[in-house]
């Protein structure tokens, strides 16, 4: 059975789990405690972060290895397309979507995390002890406020311009690349999830994320995109044990 050590709520963990569920294989998540449980990821991994998935002795890291290696055992549906310029298009939306856009995004989920204890709360594994949730939500929003300042508003608008781009494009057409699904819409998919979490994050996160862009008008075809493909793709069967 293959194991998925992950963190609830990390969009790595999110576009490893949207691969799996899309090839229907069945599999057992670990859900790993930032911090402490990061010590057995290393005991097996070699490194610290997660998504990491083990089949038997086969220990694999990095949400794109890990799908180039589900790739290699389920062939379909063909995440990674096979024609040479679909799959140039593919790889640099995802490479994107992994740097770049990881990045814009995390900054902004601090910020918006930084102004809302709910938000925060919300965020912490379920397995966290409960006066350790009151204790975060209590931090008062001025000690936080510095964060706030990690943010150049020119990043925030550069990050909008490119999720108008996105909106545009998935308006007229249902995949990135291509006329399937492809890693390029799982990718950006999953990176969308901090800005607006998705239904699968759950009814405490669902809906909640960053101000200014889950409410921003001009994005609803981006999210709405992104909650047709999760479902689409989360429905497909009940492998998840
Ligand atoms: N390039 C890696 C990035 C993975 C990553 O940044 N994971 C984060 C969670 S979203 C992590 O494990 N952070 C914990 C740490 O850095 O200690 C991938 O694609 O899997």
């Amino acid at each position: 059975m293959l194991e998925l050590y992950q963190f609830q709520h990390s969009p790595f963990c999110l576009k490893v789990r949207l691969a799996l569920k899309a090839k229907e294989l069945a599999f057992r998540i670990v859900e790993t405690t930032p911090g402490i449980g990061q010590i057995d990821v290393f005991r097996i991994s070699g490194q610290r972060k997660l998504p990491v998935l083990k089949d038997e002795e086969k220990v694999f890291s990095d949400s794109s290895l890990i799908i180039q290696y589900l790739e290699t055992i389920t062939k379909e549906p063909r995440l990674f397309p096979q024609d040479p310029i679909k799959s140039s298009m593919a790889h640099l939306l995802e490479n994107w979507a992994d740097t770049t856009l990881a990045k814009a995004v995390q900054l902004e989920l601090i910020k918006a995390t930084a102004l809302d204890s709910t938000l925060r709360e919300a965020l912490l594994p379920e397995e966290f002890p409960k006066s350790f949730n009151g204790l975060v939500k209590k931090i008062p929003c001025e000690l936080l406020n510095g964060v706030t300042d990690v943010i150049n508003p020119r990043e925030s608008k550069a990050l909008l311009t490119s999720l108008e781009k996105l909106a545009t494009l998935v308006s007229s057409t249902e995949w990135l690349v291509g006329n399937s699904l492809s890693i390029a819409d799982i990718a950006i998919a999953a990176q969308l999830s901090l800005l607006k979490f998705p239904s699968s994050s759950g009814p405490k996160l669902r809906g909640k994320g960053c101000p200014g862009f889950l409410d921003n008008p001009q994005l609803d075809p981006l999210f709405r995109w992104r909650d047709k493909l999760e479902n689409e793709i989360l429905e497909t069967d009940p492998a998840i044990l």
